[in-house]
């Protein structure tokens, strides 16, 4: 009987070990996470100009994806979120406004996090935090609020509404 249990045990080691090496694949799309996180670090530090030249950075790299690269399912979820992504990348890359960048912010966020939810972009927590004075929310790598809408006017307003990979 304990032997049984022995092996039982590790098979399911064995099984787990497997999911897990096959999610450490990064998938082609997780540059995408990277630089969305330096478009919203710019906005926390109220930098426009730091803002438009990482969202160049987003547009380069959304342009540049291998769709062949991606699992069928994945491809068509990028689809979908790609010409609305690179929109507001775009607008945020050719704008030296803040207010102006941080309201395409606010709807490029909104989809960002629809494609991070649906293909796994990385192994490490992604935050999703609500500004209610904003009505807007924003993807963080961080559990604490910093909040890319106001800057140090406001910079701890929000909350977290949903955490992926807990
Ligand atoms: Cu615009």
């Amino acid at each position: 009987m304990k032997k049984i249990f022995l092996l039982v045990a590790l098979i399911a080691t064995a099984f787990t070990q497997q999911l897990f090496a096959q999610d450490a694949k990064p998938t082609a799309l997780a540059p995408l996470l990277a630089s969305y996180f330096d478009i919203k670090n710019a906005l926390v530090s109220s930098n426009s100009a730091d803002a438009a030249a990482h969202a160049g950075e987003f547009l380069k790299t959304i342009n540049g994806i291998d769709m062949k690269s991606l699992p069928e399912t994945d491809m068509t979820t990028f689809m979908a979120y790609q010409d609305k992504l690179a929109f507001d990348a775009r607008h945020i890359s050719e704008s030296k406004d803040i207010a102006h960048q941080r309201e395409h912010f606010a709807n490029f966020s909104a989809n960002f996090f629809k494609l991070a939810k649906a293909i796994k972009l990385t192994d490490q927590r992604v935050y999703y935090d609500y500004c209610p004075m904003q009505k807007s929310y924003w993807l963080s790598a961080d559990a604490s609020i910093k909040n890319p809408y106001f800057g140090k006017q406001m910079l701890t307003c929000g909350k977290v509404t949903e955490t992926l990979n807990k």
